[in-house]
């Protein structure tokens, strides 16, 4: 027996037209909502400490199946004690299924029923990866919220390849939560598929609600369709899932995704942006975007944003940022991608702070506006 106090749950807090706030609860501990998930794909944030991710205020990291069986291997981290204490995070950790990473980076793919056969991106080794092992490989990792095995079809596609994947999806869904079983404490969640097509999307979120998974994730989205496309298949599928369980939008995005899915409920996202650009020069603000291997800011005293909540926002100067940049330093790498993760979840923390208090449309619009004051 369990107390439920264990077991894995979402409570709802406020909502404010479709935007929800809220915490999502896990024996390792509370993921409050609206959240941003940093990615570790390789059991790594690159190039921040674990403790460090932490103090931006995540709650949660996700790693990825694809990267971690191949190296340094799924048994080998539960040899030595799961991923949590590999990578030094006791927090929650949430796992994609590996099937979106194999079609994006592996070579030799081939796809069937059972599952994807192919080769790794990192020594040619020949692997294969079904909803059943992507399941014992998210156990073997110990991940709190695990995602079923699925297939990602990139946009533009037909109708009939949509439809094709979705379907498939619906079976290696039936098939991830049969591998899973109960897991108290643990979530497995099922992935919406379907393509650009509102039928499609509508028929797989049905199918999965009736599965009953403890949270719905939708995918196949920020792959390459413009923005209102994405948010009308948000529109779309967020009225057939329940209210009472946590919704993750896969893979996204900018932060004016981001609000604009809030503001339409969905309450979790994960996504490389802040990391990866980070890495090549690019600081997300308060006051939008700044490319820090422009020229023009080679004797600009100014921090990013004096008053930022992260240090490396205000304690370096642009010039300073702009010369370990250009001179391709390890700590411009370290210093943009703090300030990233920062600015991200300082942008989650005011999203629940307005839904909180019912004020999420006025607070998106002064938020919006202060990213126009720009590059300064
Ligand atoms: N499926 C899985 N992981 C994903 C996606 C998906 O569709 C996406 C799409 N944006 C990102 N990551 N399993």
């Amino acid at each position: 027996m369990t107390n439920a106090a264990d077991e894995f749950h979402f409570t709802l807090s406020a909502t404010d037209g479709a935007a929800r706030t809220g915490l999502v609860h896990t024996p390792r501990g509370q993921i409050r909502t609206p959240a941003f998930m940093p990615v570790g794909t390789a059991g790594t944030v690159k190039a921040m400490y674990a403790s460090q991710v932490r103090e931006t205020g995540a709650d949660i990291v996700l790693g990825n199946v694809y990267h971690l069986m191949l190296r340094p291997g799924a048994e080998r981290v539960a040899r030595l004690g799961g991923l949590h204490r590999f990578m030094n995070w006791p927090h929650p950790i949430l796992t994609d299924s590996g099937g979106f990473q194999v079609m994006s980076l592996a070579k030799l793919r081939k796809l069937d029923e059972k599952g994807v056969t192919f080769q790794s991106h990192v020594d040619g080794s020949r692997h294969v990866l079904t909803p059943e092992r992507s399941v014992e490989i998210q156990g073997l990792l110990g991940s709190d919220i695990q995602m079923q095995f699925d297939e990602c079809v990139k946009l533009p596609c037909s109708d009939e390849e949509a439809e094709r994947a979705m379907e498939l999806s619906l079976r290696w869904a039936q098939r991830s939560k049969e591998a899973f079983g109960e897991q108290p404490g643990k979530a497995l969640f099922g992935i919406v598929q379907g393509g650009a097509n509102p039928d499609l999307r509508v028929r797989s979120a049905r199918a999965l609600v009736d599965m009953d998974f403890k949270g719905y994730s939708i995918g196949g989205l920020a792959v390459g369709e413009p923005q209102d496309v994405m948010l009308a298949m948000i529109e779309t599928v967020e009225p057939h899932l329940p209210k009472t369980k946590p919704r993750y939008l896969m893979g996204v995005g900018t932060p004016d995704d981001i609000v604009e899915s809030v503001r339409r409920g969905i309450d979790m996202f994960d996504c490389v942006m802040p990391t990866r650009a980070g890495r090549h020069g690019l600081a997300y603000t308060r006051f939008g975007k700044v490319n820090l291997r422009n020229a023009r800011h080679a004797d600009d005293p100014r921090p990013l944003d004096p008053d930022s909540s992260c240090p490396a926002a205000r304690d370096y100067s642009r010039a300073y940022l702009h010369h370990l940049v250009k001179a391709g330093e390890i700590l411009g790498m370290m210093l943009l991608t703090w300030v990233n993760l920062a600015y991200y979840q300082d942008l989650m923390a005011g999203l629940r702070a307005a839904i909180a208090e019912g004020r999420l449309a006025g607070h998106i619009a002064e938020t919006k506006e202060l990213w126009t004051k720009g590059d300064l």
